[in-house]
């Protein structure tokens, strides 16, 4: 009984993210943006055209709901782990 329990924890755990890449994932600094830097560090052939385009408010930072717009819209995958 308890393997089941635990099998269908770990079902939820699986189908409830839409994407597991979060700010937190990124920002280094723990100031919840992330910057060209941080970026740079997930996705190495980040470019500041490519980066510009994610920071849809111009502030030179992409905060979560940029990074979920550009997953969503295929503007940039997951970094492969
Ligand atoms: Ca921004």
């Amino acid at each position: 009984m308890r393997r089941a329990a635990v099998g269908t924890f770990m079902a939820a755990l699986i189908a409830a993210p839409a994407f597991a890449l979060t700010v937190s994932d990124v920002d280094t600094d723990g100031d919840s943006q992330i910057s060209f830097t941080e970026m740079a560090v997930k996705y190495p052939d980040l470019t500041e055209e490519a980066f510009g385009a994610v920071d849809t408010s111009g502030d030179t930072l992409v905060d979560e709901a940029e990074l979920a717009a550009a997953l969503e819209s295929g503007m940039i995958e997951e970094p492969a782990e």
